[in-house]
Order: structure tokens, then sequence, then C-alpha cells
């Protein structure tokens, strides 16, 4: 799940990042592909970057309209009003730009709006259209660059009729507008997000020296070890590491080296390569290649230092 976040939260990775992630959790035993199973991960797991779940959840394909499906059914809104709902909704992931997802999704709230909520609207549509006019409306009374900003009269009139032909009361979409003029909506933002609070607190950081998996160069290189991994970046105020190294099922031993003093090895005690992540200049994440990895601390007493704290 660690590797999982670190793919999901690199944003330039090439293809959607998500259903790679998710692929690997599911080709690996980790989750079940069921739509119910999907959803509830990308619902309740923390650190996942938000951005990637709207798109995800966005896409056409079969499958992926049921786990929206599932997703949007694990949000309840019963006795929510619709802007509270729309706060609750527009909080659990960021919505895609792309008009068709965004289609797609607010068409799926307006559907589990209106179930927990029968009579609110005479019909789905009905949800629907006054969902995306509180989002216009959130935007132009909080844009700065929106000069002319809707009264509620002009909100009131843009909505007549919507409710299959008839109008909706005006003491509800006077509290729907006072809400949203009272407070924006929040809106996830993934700059900054959960990873650096990972690195805020670590359990140790330090330069280590660490050899190439394949092209046998040392590199200087940033660690920093934090919830059970070892995070690697090249310099100290990078906000993207370069290398994730989960350390269950790992070793870790002092180690003689020819070329480099103070030396520690992680190693598979079963023998095999180790599951590692990182990032290629162009930002593509792609799997480690080591067998074992090798560092060298700048002294012996580091070098004890990081053994114990990895242990
Ligand atoms: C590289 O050598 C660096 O040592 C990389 O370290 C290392 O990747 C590469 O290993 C190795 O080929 P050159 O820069 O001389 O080409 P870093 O990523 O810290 O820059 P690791 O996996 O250690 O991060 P391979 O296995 O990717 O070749």
């Amino acid at each position: 799940i660690t590797l999982f976040k670190f793919i999901s939260y690199m944003s330039d990775f090439p293809f959607p990042p998500l259903l790679q992630g998710v692929q690997y959790l599911v080709e690996n035993g980790l989750l079940e592909w069921r739509a119910e199973s999907v959803a509830e991960f990308l619902y309740k797991e923390e650190g996942l970057n938000k951005t990637a779940i709207g798109n995800f959840l966005g896409e056409r394909e079969e499958m992926h309209l049921k786990i929206l499906k599932a997703f949007v059914g694990l949000h309840e809104f019963s006795d929510l009003n619709l802007v509270q709902a729309l706060r609750q909704f527009l909080w659990s992931f960021r919505l895609p730009g792309e008009a068709q997802k965004i289609d797609r999704m607010m068409e799926a709230f307006a559907a589990r709006y209106c179930g927990c909520n029968p009579g609110v609207f005479q019909s789905t549509d009905t949800c629907y259209i006054l969902s995306f006019a509180i989002i216009m409306l959130n935007t132009s009374l909080h844009n700065p660059n929106v000069k002319d900003k809707p009264t509620l009269q002009r909100f009131v009139s843009m909505n007549r009729g919507i409710n299959n032909g008839e109008d909706l009361p005006t003491e509800l979409l006077t509290k729907l507008y006072t809400s949203i003029r009272s407070e924006p909506f929040k809106i996830p933002e993934d700059d900054g997000n959960d990873l650096t609070l990972t690195f805020f607190n670590p359990d140790r950081e330090g330069w280590l020296l660490k050899i190439g998996g394949r092209v046998k160069t040392w590199k200087r290189r940033w660690f920093i070890l934090t919830d059970s991994c070892l995070y690697y970046f090249e310099y100290t105020t990078d906000k993207d590491p370069i290398g994730i190294i989960p350390l269950e099922n790992l070793c870790v031993r002092a180690l003689q080296d020819s070329s480099k003093p103070f030396c520690l090895e992680l190693y598979n005690p079963k023998g095999q390569k180790i599951k590692a992540c990182k990032t290629e200049n162009k930002g593509r994440v792609v799997q480690g290649k080591h067998q074992s990895y090798k560092l060298s601390a700048a002294s012996a007493e580091e070098r004890d230092d990081w053994i114990d704290a990895i242990r």
C-alpha cells in the first residue's frame, strides 16, 4: 500500500497511476477486483492522491462506472441539504477537469442524493442541474476574477422551472445560496499532500552513500526513515523522493566493503530481490533493481545508529 501511495502520488506518472496501482494490489492479492472493494479502498485509505481518485472514478469503462456508483454509495447524505452533501462529496476526491467525467460523477451524486432524500426534488435531473448551479455559484462568488457577483435574486431566477417545470421553494434556494456565500467549497489540494506530512516527523534522517543496482556508482542521497519505509532524495529540500524502500520483510546488517567504509546492507533474508520503487529522470515510476541495498555512512557510530533505527 505504501508503494501504491507513492505511485498514486507521482503526478507526472505517464499512464493512469491509480489504475496501475490498483492492478498491482489486485495482482498481489491485496485487493479484490470488485466494485465495492475498490470503492471502499479509494474512500477509506488515507494519503491517496485525490486528483488521481477523481480521474479514476470519472473513467467511462463499465467497471469504473460500477466503482463510481459504489463510491458514491459510501457517502451518507440523508437529512443533509444539497450544499452540505456537495461539501462532503467534493472533499472526497478532486473533480477532474474533463466535462464528460464531471458529468458522470455529478449524475452519480444526484442519484445518490435523491436516494437518501426522497421527496426533496421531483427528479434526479433537478438535483443534477441544481448541483451544477451551486458549483457555478461557488466559483462566481469566491473567484476574485469574477467581478459580477450574482445576488440571491439572480440565483433564484436562474433556477426557475428546474423542478420538472415547477419552481423550487425559495426558502431552499435561499438557504443554499447563503451557505455558499458564507463558506466556499473546500477543495482538496494535492500539493503538499500527505507524503509531506509523512516526512515531517521522521524516525531518522541524514546523508548516506548508496550504490546503484545495475550500474555500481556511489551516489550521495538524503535518506528519511519513517512509517517503516526508507525514502531517499537528491536534496534535503526535495518534495518528491527518488526512491522508496518498504522495510517489511527486510533485514539490515553491517558490512565490510573494500571501496567504502562504514557500510550497512538491507537485504531480503529469503534471498529474493527487494521490492522497491524509484522515479526515472522523466518522472516515470519503475521497480527498483536491487538484490540488496548497500549504503555507506560517515562514521561507525552513524552506521550503527542507522542499523538500530531501521531494526
Ligand atoms: C545509477 O547510476 C544511480 O546509482 C542510481 O541511483 C541507481 O538507482 C541506478 O541503479 C544506477 O544505475 P548512474 O547514475 O551512474 O547511471 P539514484 O537513483 O539514487 O540516482 P537506484 O535504484 O539505486 O535508485 P539501477 O539499478 O536503476 O541501474
